[in-house]
């Protein structure tokens, strides 16, 4: 029966990605060798999250010329230069690690251009809690030399998004624009097996994760919204408070139980913190291919169109039901 087959018949993210291509005739398998340099990415990062609470032991242990161990931040964007230049695939890569754009040599250049942040949630490596790669993928546009412009384009117009979360496990979430899908890191395979097909986010949900330290300095939508979450007016139970401070977890958990995530402007951020082209738009590509809503405060967050590659933008991303009612208090103040 199913259970069976599903044991027998594992659709790894390479041939899911590969079944998503023969609905395209036209595209020529580029896409599935790029995806496929990411995913190594990830694994080796992977790899080296599980290890890092040992390296300092086996450092030590081991240490012969006294080299200090790369963190693992400066590491991994290292991984991911790499992986995505040779792929041949790829055209301009901004990292959240490097100031300025990379643009790849005229040998090795291919036609997408990839954002990411390649180890986000820096504050939770060091003891331990969830972390997670984030990313996504513009098609160059096609005339003249490739330039910033092409990376400074809406999340809209993106073809693909996702991240990989080093958590309890590891886990791949990727949208390539026809629906969500997550899959687990068989490490006895070092395959990514396709674990949660087609995601959908609840309509609405139980959970707000918000930093409420910054309770202080939030304009008056946000304080009245989280107000609301503590102290419903309508009868409805309140809802519960989650908060890990990597992006990441705390987007998947919201992808999964639903609710909202926010990172708000506030007085001294009047952003907010977050990064528009690798944090912010692959997290509201994938709720909205999920049935979700992001919204930036102002407007539909992936009609967003980002001036330079490093900007910021408040956030608030989650349930469809929920967002609407952020989206409401924002109309209410104008
Ligand atoms: P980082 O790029 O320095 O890791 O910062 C991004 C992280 C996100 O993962 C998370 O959502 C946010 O910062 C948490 O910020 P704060 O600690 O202000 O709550
Ligand atoms: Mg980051």
């Amino acid at each position: 029966h199913a259970a069976e087959a599903h044991r027998t018949d594992l659709m790894t993210i390479t041939r899911h990605v590969l079944n998503e291509q023969t609905k395209h005739p036209e595209s020529r398998g580029d896409f599935s060798i790029l995806l496929s340099h990411i995913v190594l990415g990830c694994k080796f990062v992977c790899s080296a999250v599980n290890k890092a609470g040992l390296a300092k032991l086996i450092g030590l242990a081991g240490e012969t010329n006294g080299e200090e161990q790369k963190k693992l931040d400066v590491l991994s964007n290292e991984v991911f230069i790499k992986a995505l230049v040779s792929s041949g695939r790829t055209c301009i890569l901004v990292s959240e690690e490097d100031e300025e754009a990379t643009f790849v040599v005229p040998s090795l250049r291919g036609r997408y251009c990839v954002v990411f942040d390649p180890l986000d949630g820096s504050s939770n490596i060091d003891c331990g809690v969830s972390i997670g790669t984030i990313f996504g993928i513009y098609m160059v546009k096609e005339h003249g030399e490739p330039s910033l412009d092409d990376v400074l384009q809406p999340g809209k117009n993106m073809l693909a998004a996702g991240y990989c979360m080093y958590g309890s496990s590891c886990t791949f979430v990727l949208s390539t624009g026809s629906g969500v899908n997550g899959f687990t890191l068989d490490p006895s395979l070092g395959e990514f097996i396709l674990t949660h097909p087609d995601i959908k986010i609840p309509k609405k949900g139980k959970i707000y994760s918000v930093n409420e330290g910054n309770a202080k300095n939030w304009d008056a939508p946000t304080a009245k919204y989280v107000e609301k979450c503590k102290f419903p007016q309508d009868g409805s139970s309140s809802k519960s408070l989650r908060y890990i401070g990597s992006m990441v977890a705390d987007v998947h958990r919201t992808l999964l139980y639903g609710g909202v995530f926010l990172y708000p402007a506030d007085k001294k951020s009047p952003n907010g913190k977050l990064r528009v082209l690798y944090e912010v738009f692959p997290m509201s590509f994938l709720m909205e291919q999920a049935g979700g809503q992001a919204f930036t405060g102002k407007e539909r967050a992936l009609d967003l169109v980002p001036k330079n590659i490093h900007e910021r933008s408040p956030i608030f991303l989650g349930s469809y039901d929920d967002v609407e009612e952020i989206k409401a208090l924002y109309a209410a103040e104008e």
